[in-house]
C-alpha cells in the first residue's frame, strides 16, 4: 500500500529511504534546506556531490545519506520563480524525476522538502498544488509499486498551503 502525507517536520530528522534536497545546479551545497542537509549528513556528502558534475533544473541525482537517518539523498534543482509557464513544468519534473529515480533504486519511502519555495521564490500556494498533484499522479501511475511519500513542511506557512489545497480544491480537479 502506498501513501501520501504532509506534516510539519525537519527533513534532516526523518528516517526515510530517501529525502529530497532542494539543491542548486552546482550540487555543492548552499543555504536553506540544502545547508541543513549537508550539515546533518557530514562532509562526506559534499565529497560525493563533487563527483556528480552538477544537475540541471528539473533533474535529480542520488547520493548516500551518510550521517542522516535516511539512507539516501536525492538532489533535485527547482526553478528560480519567474512567473513563466516553464516554472510549473520544471517544478513538476523535480517531483516526478525524484520519484522515478527512487523507484529505479528500489526505494519505497521518500520525503520531500518544499522545493523552490524559499530562496527560489516560488509562491507557496502554486508550489503546493504542484507538489500534491504531481506526487499523487505519480502514485496512481505507479500503482504496481509501494511508495510512501511525505511532503515535509518546515513551518506553518507551508503546512497551511498544503492543507488549504487539500480542503478546498483537490476534489474539484
Ligand atoms: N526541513 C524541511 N524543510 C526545510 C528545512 C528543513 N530542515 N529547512 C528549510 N526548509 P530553500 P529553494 C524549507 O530556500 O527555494 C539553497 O541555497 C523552507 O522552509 O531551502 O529551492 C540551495 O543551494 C522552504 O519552504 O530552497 C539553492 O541555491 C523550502 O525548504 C537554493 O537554496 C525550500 O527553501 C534553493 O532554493
Amino acid at each position: 500500500m502506498s501513501s501520501l502525507q504532509f506534516e510539519i517536520s525537519d527533513i534532516t530528522q526523518v528516517p526515510y529511504d530517501a529525502i529530497v534536497n532542494a539543491a542548486n545546479k552546482s550540487l555543492l551545497g548552499g543555504g536553506g534546506v540544502d545547508g541543513a542537509i549537508h550539515k546533518a549528513a557530514g562532509p562526506q556528502l559534499l565529497e560525493e556531490c563533487k563527483t556528480l558534475n552538477g544537475c540541471q533544473t528539473g533533474e535529480a541525482k542520488i547520493t548516500k545519506g551518510y550521517n542522516l537517518p535516511s539512507k539516501f539523498v536525492i538532489h533535485t534543482v527547482g526553478p528560480v520563480y519567474s512567473g513563466k509557464a516553464k516554472d510549473k513544468e520544471m517544478l513538476t519534473n523535480c517531483y516526478r524525476n525524484s520519484l522515478d529515480l527512487a523507484r529505479q533504486k528500489d526505494l519505497h519511502s521518500v520525503a520531500f522538502s518544499a522545493i523552490s519555495t524559499g530562496v527560489y521564490g516560488y509562491p507557496l500556494d502554486k508550489a503546493a498544488v504542484i507538489a500534491l498533484t504531481t506526487t499523487s499522479t505519480w502514485l496512481n501511475d505507479n500503482s504496481d509499486y509501494d511508495m510512501d511519500v511525505l511532503l515535509t513542511c518546515f513551518d506553518n506557512r507551508v503546512y497551511d498551503s498544503y492543507s488549504d489545497y487539500v480542503q478546498n480544491y483537490s476534489g474539484s480537479n
